[in-house]
């Protein structure tokens, strides 16, 4: 993606190769081997540059593994790291190279981001703060220490003023004074009711890039998350014999790409029905018109269209990743509060016909969790950093047996052993799951037990995936459709990191 000139720092150049920045620590190898490792991160700059983050990471790890003396072979594999998500490696690097040498500044970037990513963003000060105390001349350090500051500031106003929910936002706003103006062309409700030509409607305005009014806006949020609060936290799906039941992985904000899955599939209907399985918004442009029509076909089908919570519809992640600032940009102020409330009733988890269950993330870091604990977990609140609900929308299947630390940093990696153990324990089939991007668009893994959906073709608009939706039928039989992208904008405004990610990444190049 594009790297805007201001993201330098003062003196820094696109190809900072600084050899004064090739410290060694403690130990040191023969100049031999020094080049070698030089060698390889050279090669992995350049496959960093081509936008090849996992070929970059291999030879960054190689470098290390001849040489583990040099702090910005570190810090570029962090950098990697932040790029392909994997957010916990990025912050272990990030620190490994501050082990190494403490006056490598981009290393303190680099840990920021990660801690910003992971909602830690009193760490992420720290390090912002420890940039400005080495650099104090530094203009565009002390921007990002203020701005770092400033949602650390906010993040406190906001639990200081946050309400309970018998107070909740949504029964605070007085939807009478929100009139429609004579001008407005869009959808309308009818009696605050969806209907089908409602949809319809609403689908074809959001495709000229028109606004929703606020008040029919507000309207379904209200009566969405009335309708969600009322689901258990996991919500069992029959399937009838002789019909089609269809399961989309994320979609976040790519909304073009969500009317070509209906064109491709069909629209939703009482006899096409629909799991969507969570991060429905964030990195995209068009996250409010993704999450309006998909609240919308949940109201107008309650029992026939599904949707999970991912692990990015939660306050952090909107903040980070570009749907809270997209929703300002779209609707006034308490609207950002109300989608986190609705947010928060979001069932976690699906099962279909008590064979297949579905969730965002995966499974879990203990032996012998059963469906019941899944039922019972008291989900209206912000994701927590581990247990049961942490895993079901941040954890990632891994090749080799049992468990390990999540690249993320959050939730578990499980292997085949552990799927096994789960599925055996709740005389379950199979899981879905969704959460990684995938060549194809899925990915079938542990033996054919655990399959990854995700429906977010050309992801970031630099991927180049396909997305793919997977249908079944009584049988249970997963089909995959796989699909491109329907439109690419490479532009600033679709850049995959939201507003605060993207300015306080920083230092944006590898050494
Ligand atoms: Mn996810």
């Amino acid at each position: 993606m594009a790297e805007p000139e201001s993201m330098l720092a003062a003196g820094e150049t696109v190809t900072d190769q600084n050899p004064d920045r090739i410290v060694n620590g403690p130990g040191s190898v023969t100049d031999d081997v020094k080049t070698k490792a030089d060698e390889l991160k050279e090669k992995a700059n350049v496959f960093f540059k081509k936008e090849d983050y996992n070929q970059a990471i291999t030879f960054y790890t190689q470098a290390i593994d001849l040489n583990p003396y040099v702090a910005a072979y570190y810090g570029n594999r962090s950098f990697a790291h932040l790029r392909t998500e994997s957010f916990g490696y990025a912050l272990t690097d990030a620190s490994k190279a501050l082990e190494i040498d403490n006056s490598y500044i981009k290393a303190y970037y680099r840990r920021a981001s990660a801690n910003m990513a992971l909602g830690k963003f009193k760490l992420a000060l720290k390090d912002f703060e420890a940039v400005v105390k080495v650099k104090p001349n530094d203009k565009d350090a002390r921007a990002k220490y203020n701005e770092c500051n400033k949602i650390v500031k906010r993040r406190a106003f906001e639990k200081a003023i946050a309400v309970e929910d018998s107070k909740c936002l949504s029964d605070q706003i007085d939807i009478e004074s929100m009139a429609i103006e004579d001008d407005y062309t869009g959808p309308k409700m009818k009696d605050g009711k969806v209907n089908l030509e409602f949809v319809k409607d609403l689908m074809e305005h959001f495709r000229n890039q028109k606004k929703l009014h606020r008040r029919y806006a507000y309207q379904i949020l209200i009566a969405v998350k009335d309708l969600f609060r009322k689901n258990p936290s996991l919500v069992d799906i029959e399937v009838p014999k002789g019909t089609k039941f269809t399961v989309c992985g994320d979609i976040h904000g790519q909304f073009y790409d969500l009317l070509n899955i209906f064109e491709l599939n069909g629209l939703p209907s009482e006899s096409n029905p629909y799991l969507f399985n969570g991060d429905f918004v964030d990195r995209g442009s068009f996250s409010v018109e993704c999450i309006f029509t998909l609240f919308s076909l949940k109201l107008l089908y309650p029992q026939h269209f599904f949707m999970a919570r991912g692990n990015h519809e939660s306050a952090t992640m909107n903040q980070m990743y570009g749907f809270e600032g997209e929703i300002k940009s779209k609707y006034p102020f308490p609207y950002t509060y109300l989608f986190t409330e609705v947010f928060n009733w979001l069932p976690l988890a699906h099962c279909i016909n008590h064979k297949v269950l579905v969730m965002h993330g995966g499974l879990f870091e203990n032996d012998g969790i059963v469906l019941d604990d899944l039922r019972n977990v008291d989900r209206n609140r912000q994701p927590p950093e581990s247990g049961i609900m942490c895993d079901l929308l941040w954890s990632d299947p891994q090749l080799p047996r049992g468990r390990s630390t999540s690249k993320r940093g959050v939730g578990t990696q499980f292997g085949p052993d552990v799927t096994l153990a789960f599925l055996k324990k709740n005389n379950l089939d199979y899981v879905i799951r969704s959460h990684e991007v995938k060549n194809e668009g899925y990915e079938v893994l542990h033996d054919g037990k655990c399959i990854t959906v995700f429906s977010a073709p050309n992801y970031c608009d630099t991927m180049g995936n396909k997305g793919a939706f997977i249908t079944l039928d009584d049988t249970l039989t997963p089909k995959f459709t796989s699909y491109e992208a329907v439109v690419s904008f490479v532009s600033l405004l679709t850049q995959c990191m939201g507003p605060f990610g993207l300015s306080l990444l920083g230092y944006q190049y590898t050494d």
